[in-house]
C-alpha cells in the first residue's frame, strides 16, 4: 500500500509523524510537497515532533514532483481549503480510479468541491488534534483529540478497505481515530468548534485556552456557535450533543495551542475564514437565518488580512 500525504503544514506534519510510526513493512508512506526546498529539508531531517517536553524525529521521504510516485493507493490532502483546486491539478499524476482521496480540511466549503478528482474517490476526515508548526517539518503536538474518517455516500468494498487500512495505520501510530458512517455530522461538529474558536483567537491574539477566561470571549464563542446551529438546523444537519460545551472542552484540551487561524494571521497568510464563519454567513443568507456574530468575526478577520 502506498500512502501519500500532501501539505506538510501543522496537521500534515502531525499525521506524517503518526503514519511513519504506524506504517508496516511492505507499505510506503511519502510526503508530496510543491515546495521543493521544504521537501528536501524534510527528506534530510525527517519530521521533528514535539509533545510536552519530549522531542523525536521521524525519517520520511518527501518529494516535490508527483511524476516520481505514479498512481498511489491513498492520498491524504492536508492543504488549506482554498488551495484544493490547484493542489488537485498538481496531484493528477498520483490519482486514478483506484485511489482513495481523503480530504482533511477545516470548514465545509470543500464538501461542494467541484474540482476534478482525476478519477479518485473521496472520503473525508476531521480532527480535534491540536498542532502548531514551528518550522519546516517541525511540529508541536499541542493537544490530543479524536479524528473521524468516513464517506459521504456508501463506498465500494475496495475503497472501504482502503479507508480501513488508513484507520489502522493511524491507530498503530498512536492516534485516536474512528471510522464513522456519519461523517457529515462529524464535519459539522468540528465546524461548530472552529466557528467558536478560530476567528476569536485570531482577532484577540490568544491561545485556545484563554477564550474561557478573557472577558466577553466565552459569550461571543457561544453566540457564534448558536447561530451556526440554527443554520445547521435549517439545512437539515443532524446536530449531536452540545456543540458549545464541546468547543469549551476543546479549549481546555488544547489550551496551549495556537489555533490554525491565529497561526495564519501571525504569519500573514491567508486564513480559512471563508470556509468557517464565512460559510455560516453564506448559508445563513441563503436560508434566511440571521448570523450577525459570524458576520462580525468574518469582517474582523478580513480586516486583519487586508493589513498584510
Ligand atoms: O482545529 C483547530 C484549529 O486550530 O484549526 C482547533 C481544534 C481549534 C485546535 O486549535
Amino acid at each position: 500500500m502506498h500512502y501519500v500525504l500532501v501539505g506538510p503544514g501543522a496537521l500534515g506534519c502531525l499525521l506524517a509523524a503518526t503514519a511513519v510510526k504506524g506504517v508496516k513493512d511492505g507499505d510506503r508512506f511519502t510526503i508530496l510537497d510543491y515546495n521543493s526546498e521544504r521537501a528536501q529539508h524534510i527528506t534530510q531531517n525527517g519530521i521533528l515532533y514535539e509533545e510536552a517536553t519530549s522531542k523525536s524525529s521521524f525519517a520520511v521521504n518527501a518529494v516535490s514532483d508527483p511524476h516520481q510516485l505514479g498512481r498511489v493507493d491513498v492520498v491524504l490532502l492536508c492543504v488549506k481549503s482554498y488551495d484544493i483546486k490547484s493542489c488537485l491539478d498538481i496531484c493528477a499524476p498520483i490519482l486514478g480510479p483506484k485511489t482513495l482521496l481523503i480530504f482533511m480540511q477545516n470548514g465545509i466549503s470543500h464538501l461542494a468541491c467541484d474540482s476534478a478528482l482525476h478519477g479518485a474517490t473521496a472520503a473525508y476526515g476531521t480532527t480535534t488534534e491540536g498542532a502548531t508548526i514551528l518550522g519546516p517539518g517541525h511540529v508541536r503536538h499541542a493537544g490530543r483529540g479524536t479524528t473521524h474518517l468516513g464517506f459521504l455516500t456508501p463506498p465500494t468494498e475496495h475503497f472501504d478497505n482502503l479507508l480501513s487500512a488508513t484507520h489502522k495505520l493511524f491507530c498503530q501510530g498512536g492516534m485516536e481515530v474512528k471510522l464513522t458512517t456519519n461523517i457529515l455530522t462529524k464535519l459539522w461538529a468540528k465546524l461548530f468548534i472552529n466557528v467558536g474558536i478560530n476567528a476569536l483567537t485570531a482577532t484577540l491574539g490568544c491561545k485556545n485556552g484563554k477564550l474561557l477566561s478573557l472577558p466577553g470571549a466565552s459569550q461571543r464563542m457561544q453566540t457564534a456557535i448558536l447561530e451556526a446551529i440554527l443554520v445547521a438546523n435549517a439545512k437539515g444537519i443532524d446536530v449531536q450533543g452540545d456543540p458549545v460545551e464541546s468547543a469549551r472542552s476543546v479549549c481546555l484540551k488544547t489550551a496551549a495551542n495556537v489555533s490554525s487561524m491565529l497561526q495564519d494571521v501571525s504569519k500573514k497568510r491567508r486564513t480559512e475564514i471563508g470556509a468557517i464563519n464565512g460559510a455560516i454567513v453564506a448559508f445563513g443568507k441563503r436560508l434566511a437565518v440571521e448570523t450577525p456574530e459570524n458576520k462580525l468575526l468574518m469582517e474582523q478577520v478580513k480586516d486583519i488580512e487586508k493589513e498584510y
